[in-house]
């Protein structure tokens, strides 16, 4: 299986889905029932995010934007212009096309495992900026980096914005970033451009991920559908609940559905009970100190960081090279 992998897929696209469902299943059947957040993003997934971005109650992306704008010829001054931009988890590809004018990139290569949803997006963006050569790659990067031969090597900038890399424990973010600065140098003078939500009081966390409309409980609700289409497992989202809350000791947003009664999930080879009131752990989404994001970039081997933050310190854009 391996070498047949290896043959059809020079480099790691999207996953088998024997793999997906043996990772599915382990999730399910573990003591504290958990799914990776990834699965949240089919076609409505990755919608209801957009939505998501647009709530008063979710600050990042906005203020991530802010950022952006406000330090635009800095942050591409550090960066300097016509880099190979790698957009990790491009989705709607909005954020890295604000950064084309300044950025001028040689090559755009946004990354999605939400594939379908991918297609479309850059269909649109090489009508608006036809001069910028682009390639997309639908893939689950997090289990590797190794991009098609057609991508260049030279000068790669690793477009991580977002906060996604918050969605890692420490030590994968660690070994993320490590695999990073590895594929960089390979290749000239690579670097990073992350985007890090930051610290901050619990009140404004906790409405960011349990918003008054209910978008976010819908997302996360969604999963269960996805699942059901991938596993094959008989979820009803009617009879779980969103959970979202700040775990300020863990330093980390966590998202959970919790059964609103006694239930059995059955899938094709197995079935997993579930009390009331027991969760199914589904994202953790780690916030940031400065210095936790110094030291995880120094640890990972990446040098001349350079950072930058709205006034309120919210939330944090890094630039860094190997
Ligand atoms: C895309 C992973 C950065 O953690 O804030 C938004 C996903 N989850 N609301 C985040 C998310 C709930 C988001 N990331």
């Amino acid at each position: 299986a391996q070498l047949a992998r290896l043959i059809r897929r020079p480099w790691q696209q999207t996953p088998e889905d024997w793999e997906i469902r043996a990772e599915l299943e382990a999730g399910l059947m573990a003591q504290d029932a958990a799914i990776s957040p990834k699965y949240f993003y089919d076609p409505l997934g990755s919608k209801l995010f957009e939505a998501i971005c647009e709530l008063p109650e979710y600050y990042p992306t906005r203020t991530e934007a802010a950022i952006f704008e406000q330090h635009a010829d800095d942050i591409a001054a550090a960066i300097g212009t016509g880099v190979t931009l790698v957009d990790l988890g491009a989705g709607n590809c909005a954020k890295a096309a604000r950064l084309f004018p300044t950025l001028k990139p040689r090559q755009y290569v946004p990354i999605d495992i939400s594939a379908e949803f991918l297609r479309e997006a850059v269909a649109g963006l090489r009508q608006q900026f036809p001069d910028i050569p682009m390639h997309e790659v639908a893939m689950d990067f997090s289990a590797g980096l190794e991009l098609p031969a057609t991508v260049s090597r030279d000068r790669r900038l690793f477009f991580y914005p977002g906060s996604s890399l918050g969605n890692f424990d420490a030590q994968q973010a660690l070994a993320f970033l490590r695999r990073m600065r590895h594929a960089l140098q390979i290749g000239e003078a690579g670097g990073v451009l992350l985007g890090l939500d930051l610290v901050k009081d619990a009140d404004v966390l906790d409405a960011a991920y349990d918003d008054e409309l209910g978008v976010t409980a819908a997302f996360n609700l969604n999963l269960l559908n996805h699942v059901n289409r991938l596993l094959g497992t008989d979820f009803n989202a009617r009879d779980w609940q969103h959970v979202g809350f700040y775990n300020a000791p863990r330093q980390r947003v966590e998202m959970h559905l919790e059964a609103r009664h006694d239930l059995i999930v059955h899938w094709d080879g197995g079935h997993r009970a579930f009390l009331r009131g027991e969760r199914i752990h589904t994202e953790n989404s780690h916030k940031f100190r400065q210095q936790d994001i110094h030291d995880l970039l120094e640890q990972a081997g990446f040098g001349e960081v350079r950072m930058w933050c709205d006034a309120q310190r919210w939330f944090a854009v890094c630039h860094a090279r190997v």
